[in-house]
């Protein structure tokens, strides 16, 4: 069995390959294990905007920060299902939605309003993945018997750097939930930030800690951050684009299973660079004009990449009778 420190020390070993021996390794370990042409699309919506009790630092719906985001509140299935058969009939196969609250605990009103909203949001035929922050092994439960396929909560980055970032909850109430997600037999999503101001080594440490999940993460959502106008981080540059591409490599030769999601930030990033991202390992992406609060490219835009680059949107399932 292999230790921590040999662990860190692959995983660094890889990262610092020369750039395209890294790229081209993983890309042959992409198409050992994927359709090279296939990239899933998601949509976001955020049934739940802003005034979040918690003071993650990248965040936009902190209410402990002023960026101008308007404390809403919580959408019924009635307000959201119209949203997600338009997400479906733009030919995206996986819904996810997002709450800006601390977490969820069963009997509570607005947590039973998430439950009907996944049951009929369910009957679409998508994927279907909720971001609830904080649950227990009981909530975790009735959420997959509700219908939701996978479960977003990001580890955002290293353990050591958490408590930099975030001092509300810890790393270890993060890696709670993903155990009662894992429990309950929900896929797990769960990626992170980059550009906070960690160092590399946080970057690595960060994906070992992905890495030793039993089952490996389903999906690895990759996030650039975006600096937002009143949070701490507002001021923070942009990620330097081969950084980004090292990581999305080195992800893939560590979870050769897992779909990587270039999530946050492609508003910054060039056609090229995105590129890039896909031939060395990523294979999903958020579509739709915005992700919670934050800009997102244009679908036309995103459309006319992947058909620049031979890329594939993954086909939608098997109709369901409700379709
Ligand atoms: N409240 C829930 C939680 O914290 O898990 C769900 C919503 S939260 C907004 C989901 C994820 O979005 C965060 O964990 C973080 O990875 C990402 N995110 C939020 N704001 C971001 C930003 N400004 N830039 C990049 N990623 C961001
Ligand atoms: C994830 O890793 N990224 C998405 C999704 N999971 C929920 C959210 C990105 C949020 C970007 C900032 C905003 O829209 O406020
Ligand atoms: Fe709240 Fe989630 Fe934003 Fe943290 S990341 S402030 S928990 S919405």
């Amino acid at each position: 069995m292999s230790t921590h420190s040999d662990k860190t020390a692959q995983i660094e070993e890889i990262y610092k390959s020369p750039f395209f021996d890294l790229i081209q390794r993983s890309r042959t370990v992409h198409l050992q294990n994927w359709d090279e042409d296939n990239v899933q699309l998601c949509t976001l919506l955020s049934v739940k905007t802003g005034g979040c009790s918690e003071d993650c630092s990248y965040c936009a719906q902190s209410a402990r920060y002023n960026t101008g985001v308007k404390a809403e509140k919580l959408m019924t299935s009635e307000d959201i299902l119209p949203v997600a058969k338009k997400a479906r009939e733009s030919g995206t196969t996986r819904f996810c939605m997002g709450a800006a609250w601390k977490g969820v605990k069963s009997g509570d009103a607005r947590f039973n309003t998430m439950l009907e909203t996944v049951r009929e949001v369910s009957k679409l035929g998508m994927e279907v993945c909720v971001t609830l922050g904080q649950l227990g092994d009981d909530e975790a439960r009735q959420l997959k018997e509700a219908g939701v396929t996978a479960y977003n909560h990001n580890i955002d980055t290293s353990p050591e750097y958490y408590t930099e970032i975030v001092s509300t909850h810890s790393f270890e109430d993060r890696l709670g939930t993903i155990s009662s997600v894992q429990k309950a037999g929900m896929a797990v999503c769960c990626g992170g930030i980059i550009g906070m101001g960690e160092t590399e080594r946080d970057r690595l440490r960060m994906l070992e800690v992905l890495c030793g999940f039993t089952p490996p993460p389903e999906s690895v959502p990759i996030n650039c951050l975006m600096s937002m106008p009143g949070t701490p981080l507002e001021e923070q540059p942009a990620v330097d684009i081969f950084e980004l591409v090292r990581l999305v490599a080195t992800t893939r030769i560590m979870l050769p299973k897992s779909r990587i999601r270039l999530s946050a930030g492609r508003t910054r990033l060039s056609r090229e660079g995105q590129a890039l991202c896909f031939f060395a390992g990523a294979n999903s992406i958020f579509y739709g004009e915005k992700l919670l609060t934050a800009d997102n490219p244009g679908t036309n835009e995103d459309l006319e990449l992947l058909k620049a680059l031979d890329l594939n949107p993954q086909e939608q399932g098997i109709p369901l009778e409700v379709r």
